[in-house]
């Protein structure tokens, strides 16, 4: 993309209203702009980001066996009548009326939807296990909207539902899901903790939150700092073995790590004193089991092996998708601008001109440009007439992993000059040496 066509309304001042970094680096830098309280437009480097997480998270639930599907935003209140939900939901819930005078609501989340969409058609114990997701927008209206995306009203959200024979079944589901989660988060390149947590309006008595660490996060959280230094990393997993997934469940659960919710000040005790800690933490996922919360009043039944109609065991599992951008920004950030990981940057790399007009600068650009394209990398490059000085502010803002940084006195000497926005180190080049890395860098080598 090339800058001079592209829409990024990077803003000068800092906005007011944005108490915290990630929304004033994403107003700042043009990625999404207020629509009404809590209601964002995603300008497209925010709705770019947007749609890499979208993917990463797709890929990551399809490799659990996980299948995909699209629900509306709006649902009828009669499935939510029948889970007895309606009337429990409260304030948050928005609610409408359509023309015809039926109550209808914009989906806070969709247990009941589902379990409608499972009773019409499953009918044995045969068809099971399924799990059934999507990732659509949700709406909660929530009373103090606030941090941008990270608490919004409508917000995009990754939420998957399973259905199982039994309870053990259901647990593995569970456990499916919290190994898929450590994988996704961890491609994004963000460190989430899973922590025990309170169920609250889903339901059930089994659940994890998965937290990033951060001063802003509107948690709070006690855990050993031995977690801290867990990673998951590159193992195979084979998603159909039961024990295999327990046992990651289990490593991942051992060190203490809980919410204030369900946080046990007796057992946080036998936490060695030194790595007890005490700190905030975004919640970028939940996961519960619910059992046949919804199932039972929904009559959600399968014949079991011997002829018995039995309701089936169920959990959900959500993402919050939208939040997820904020809460990387406020993990990677400094106060020059945004520094994303490589594997949700909205661009591989950026290229400044330091002369636009100078017929080699325009040339060494051009053929960067080409030269990445041509790998099959993004590249955005500065061809806007401005100083170098507020090329590099801009670079800086948005944040993208890698700089090429080109101008006459380099080429006289043949070479260009590769930036790390992390470490800020430079390193001069040829301009080809400098394509080779950064594919080298994202695999496109
Ligand atoms: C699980 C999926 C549920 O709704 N039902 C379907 C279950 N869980 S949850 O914890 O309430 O939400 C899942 C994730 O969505 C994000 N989230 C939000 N993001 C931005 N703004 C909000 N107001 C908001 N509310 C929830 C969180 O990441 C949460 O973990």
């Amino acid at each position: 993309m090339r800058l001079s066509k592209y829409f990024l309304p990077i803003l000068k001042e800092t906005p007011a209203e944005a108490q915290i970094a990630s929304h004033r680096l994403m107003l700042r830098s043009g990625m999404v702009r207020q629509a009404s309280a809590g209601i964002y437009s995603w300008l497209p480097m925010g709705f770019k980001v947007l749609r890499k997480l979208e993917n990463i998270v797709h890929e990551e639930q399809q490799k659990a066996g996980h299948i995909p599907l699209l629900m509306p935003t709006l649902q009828s209140a009669d499935l939510w009548r029948e889970s007895g939900r309606y009337d429990d939901y409260g304030q948050e819930m928005l609610r409408v009326t359509d023309r015809h005078g039926r109550d209808m609501l914009y989906g806070p989340t969709n247990e009941e939807l589902i379990t409608d969409i499972f009773r019409s058609s499953v009918r044995s114990y045969k068809d099971l296990p399924l799990t059934l997701y999507h990732i659509q927008w949700k709406f909660r209206d929530e009373i103090r909207p606030r941090f941008g995306v990270m608490r919004g009203r409508e917000f995009f959200m990754k939420d998957g539902y399973n259905f199982d024979l039994t309870e053990a079944d259901a647990l593995h589901a569970y456990n499916r899901h919290f190994v898929s989660y450590l994988r996704t988060y961890e491609r994004m390149g963000l460190k989430a903790i899973p922590m025990k947590a309170d169920t609250g309006p889903i339901g059930g008595d089994y659940s994890h939150e998965f937290l990033v660490l951060a001063e802003t996060g509107e948690s709070e959280v006690f855990y050993d700092a031995s977690v801290t230094d867990m990673t998951f990393g590159d193992r195979a997993i084979d998603f159909s073995d039961h024990a295999a997934l327990q046992s990651i469940y289990d490593e991942w659960t051992t060190p203490y790590a809980r919410t204030d919710e369900t946080h046990d000040a007796d057992l946080f005790a036998k936490v060695p004193g030194t790595a007890q800690r005490t700190s905030r933490g975004i919640e970028v996922g939940q996961i519960f089991y619910f059992g046949t919360k919804y199932s039972e009043p929904m009559n959600a039944v399968v014949i079991d092996e011997s002829g018995e109609r039995v309701p089936v065991h169920m959990g959900s599992h959500g993402i919050g998708v939208s939040r997820l951008v904020g809460a990387l920004i406020e993990a990677n950030h400094d106060e020059n601008g945004i520094i994303w990981p490589e594997g949700v940057t909205p661009f591989h790399a950026g290229i400044v001109n330091l002369k636009q007009g100078d017929t080699d600068a325009d040339a060494a650009c051009e053929g960067l440009y080409q030269g990445l394209l041509a790998k099959g990398l993004e590249p955005l490059y500065d061809d806007r007439e401005e100083r170098a000085g507020a090329k590099f502010a801009s670079m800086d803002l948005i944040g993208l992993p890698w700089r090429v940084t080109v101008g006459p006195r380099g080429l006289k000497n043949g070479v260009v000059e590769l930036t790390s926005r992390r470490t800020g180190e430079s390193e001069e080049m040829s301009p080809q040496a400098a394509i080779d890395r950064i594919a080298q860098i994202y695999g496109r080598a």
